[in-house]
């Protein structure tokens, strides 16, 4: 039975409306956001073909979201746009002619190709600050277009908000009376994921993305949890302002609004007509992955303010701006199986095999599950309607189940009691998320990841030994652990399929080009769990040769900075096992394999200074120094630089996007300052 056009509308408004309220009030969504904005495209064109049925109080007629009761209700002065969606290059052409014709038409002269301004469309939660005589006064959400939630004292907690604009004496441009600046806070991608895992490992609710994770980092009724989440902020259109002459156009407000101290997106461009646009559109898409924060398209802007004008807006949103959507980079699709994959240190890992299915652009018929905690807590079960995510290049990963379309028969997922590859038991350490084959050496995947990992870039980095390589000889049984890459000769080596002489030869040359390697290579290489390269440096630094490091006992080990009980004891486990033993011994037999690597430059003893006696955390980012640099000038002055937190802890030094160190320092009553004062310090002046 089809529907007739007003019932359609009436059936869509009522989906909508349930998706709003999940999306904005329970931030759970159930469908993705494509789907979504194939509702609103199909009730709005549904409406332009029979305007009778537009109501008030359809969801085309207002810009989203309801205000919650728990915050302060706060009117905008000027109400906040949303934004027109453009899907495909023909949408853009058609806004540009509709620009063009209205234009004409207002019999307003128009270049033949308009200038507009694009910057990424920020995947995140708008937001309105507004400031009297420079100083901020309230910052609300967006609400519903024209009453926002009152967020200041959580926006307050942003380090890029400034809480008063720069002064006319501080720049070029006179300070507004009053000023409405809009803008997005949003979470970068690398702050997003530390807080899932944080959350994940502490057994609490992961955000499913980092526009929620933004989101609900911002509605929250204490601001010391805002401050400790990793947000941020680009401002990039004015509501109201009162006392200025307002700049000419959209590239000039954004100088403008940099010039008062308020961040702005660095890869805005001035582009030239469509063409401009659409190159800008693959440009960014091209680098989408490699940005630090989520976007979800690009924003066009007529860039002349006259011209802005002229064009005016329709109920909701202008007609001098559209959003030109990526491709969704989420779908749902059909979980039909989970199976283990065993990894090096015989950690197995969930794998989700999926009904295959397009994702930004990509087809995916795998995904990560992580560990057994995840799917319990993601509750996911096989048979399950999921959303799968394919964010940039990383592992597509399920993000939640549709649980309304679970079907009856939908099975839960178990752990296997035995390694699907070796068959050893699979055991799990209690305390860790992870399951792990019992197998060690013995189990051939294990093996496997293990050799891989030893000559991988970071570790030995033996060129041409790859993937495909390391399964023939385990299953050839010519390499069982390291030493015995060494002990390949070119003629077993060319004995294997697609294998020539040439290629032979090339490897044995490769393996003893790197004899030669360094304390801190071999430890990573040699997988102790929990040693990554950077703890492998670090005790590598401490120590300064291997048999110090394993003569060290647990207290020994807990004395370098960053190692805590978890990774002592594995050391220890790995030293004391007779099987590692004799493999270094093999590594270093002249007979053998004969790797060295010369004894590593101490650490340097701390200098004596004016910092000397205070124990120094730095986190995050900074502008102006890194944190390798200012780790080193503050030792030069005296400081001990630690890894991390603790009642010892004189001083946290907090930059961009500071995390879970911050949240600590602020928990434990540690002073907390910022690059100010870091530079204040390493210019020799007290703080
Ligand atoms: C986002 N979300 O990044 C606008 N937006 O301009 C950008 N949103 C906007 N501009 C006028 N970059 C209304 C909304």
């Amino acid at each position: 039975m089809t529907l007739g056009p007003a019932q359609r509308a009436k059936a869509l408004r009522e989906q909508i409306v349930a998706h709003d309220y999940r999306y904005y009030v329970l931030d759970d969504p159930s469908v993705t956001d494509a789907e979504y904005d194939a509702l609103m495209v199909e009730l709005r064109q549904l409406e332009a073909a029979h305007p009778e049925l537009i109501s008030p109080d359809s969801p085309t007629q207002r810009v989203g979201g309801a205000p919650s009761p728990e915050f302060r209700p706060v009117s905008h002065r000027v109400g906040m746009l949303s934004l027109d969606n453009a899907f495909a290059d023909e949408d853009v052409i058609a806004f540009d002619r509709r620009a063009h014709e209205r234009l004409a038409s207002d019999g307003v002269a128009a270049p033949v190709d308009l200038l507009y301004s694009a910057e990424p469309k920020l995947d995140g939660l708008a937001i309105s600050l507004y400031y009297e005589n420079g100083r901020l006064i309230n910052a609300a959400t967006r609400g519903d277009g024209t009453t926002g939630e009152d967020v200041t004292a959580n926006i307050r907690t942003l380090r890029c908000v400034p809480l008063q604009l720069r002064s006319a004496e501080q720049t070029r441009v006179q300070v507004p009376r009053e000023l409405e600046v809009r803008g997005e806070v949003f979470m970068p991608t690398e702050g997003f994921m530390r807080l899932n895992e944080r959350a994940a490992a502490a057994g609490e609710k992961v955000f499913a993305n980092p526009r929620n994770a933004a989101a609900g980092s911002l509605r929250q009724l204490d601001p010391r949890v805002t401050a400790a989440r990793p947000l941020q902020a680009f401002f990039y259109a004015v509501g109201h302002w009162q006392g200025v002459a307002a700049p000419d156009s959209h590239h000039e407000l954004l100088r403008w609004l940099a010039e008062l101290g308020l961040r702005t997106c660095p890869e805005s461009r001035m582009v030239r007509g469509v063409e401009g646009c659409l190159a800008y559109y693959r440009d960014l898409g091209a680098r989408r992955a490699q940005l630090p924060y989520q976007i979800d398209g690009v924003v066009y802007k007529v860039d002349a303010r006259s011209l802005q004008e002229q064009l005016g807006q329709v109920a909701r949103a202008p007609r001098w701006a559209i959003a030109h959507k990526f491709p969704a980079d989420e779908a749902i699709t059909l979980l039909r199986e989970v199976e283990f994959q065993v990894g090096r240190t015989g950690t197995l890992t969930p794998v989700a095999r999926l009904e295959p299915v397009v994702v930004g652009g990509v087809t995916v018929s795998n995904a990560t599950l992580h560990n057994m905690d995840e799917i319990e807590r993601k509750d996911v079960r096989i048979g399950d309607t999921v959303i799968v995510r394919r964010a940039g290049d990383v592992i597509p990963e399920i993000v939640r189940v549709v649980l309304d379309r679970r079907p009856q028969h939908a099975r839960r997922v178990h752990l296997p009691e035995s390694c699907p590859v070796c068959g050893h038991a699979v055991v799990r350490v209690a305390g860790e998320a992870a399951a792990r084959c019992s197998g060690g050496y013995s189990c051939s995947a294990q093996r496997k990841e293990a050799l891989r990992h030893f000559v991988s870039r970071r570790a030995l980095d033996v060129e041409g030994l790859g993937d495909k390589l390391i399964e023939q000889l385990v299953d050839a049984e010519l390499v069982r652990s390291p030493a015995d890459f060494w002990a390949l000769s070119v003629a077993q080596l060319s004995e294997l399929p697609r294998m020539g002489e040439k290629s032979a030869a090339n490897v044995v040359t490769a393996l003893h080009e790197r004899r030669q390697t360094t304390l801190p290579r071999l430890l990573h290489a040699l997988g102790i769990p929990g040693v990554g390269e950077s703890t492998a440096a670090a005790l590598a630094a401490h120590f300064g040769s291997l048999q110090r490091l394993m003569e060290a006992d647990q207290a020994a080990l807990q004395a370098v900075s960053d190692i805590g009980p978890v990774i002592a004891a594995s050391l220890r486990a790995y030293f004391d096992d007779a099987g590692h033993r004799n493999e270094l011994k093999r590594l270093r037999d002249p007979a053998g394999a004969a790797l060295e690597w010369p004894e590593h430059e101490g650490r340097k003893p701390t200098a004596e200074g004016p910092l000397t006696g205070l124990t120094i955390v730095i986190t995050g980012s900074f502008t102006g120094i890194t944190r390798e640099e200012a780790t080193e000038a503050l030792q030069k002055l005296g400081a001990k630089v630690a890894g991390s937190v603790s009642g010892k802890t004189s001083l946290l030094i907090a930059g961009e996007e500071a995390g879970s160190k911050l949240a600590k320092a602020q928990a434990l009553g540690v002073r907390v300052v910022g690059e100010q004062e870091l530079k204040t310090l390493l210019s020799g002046q007290p703080i």
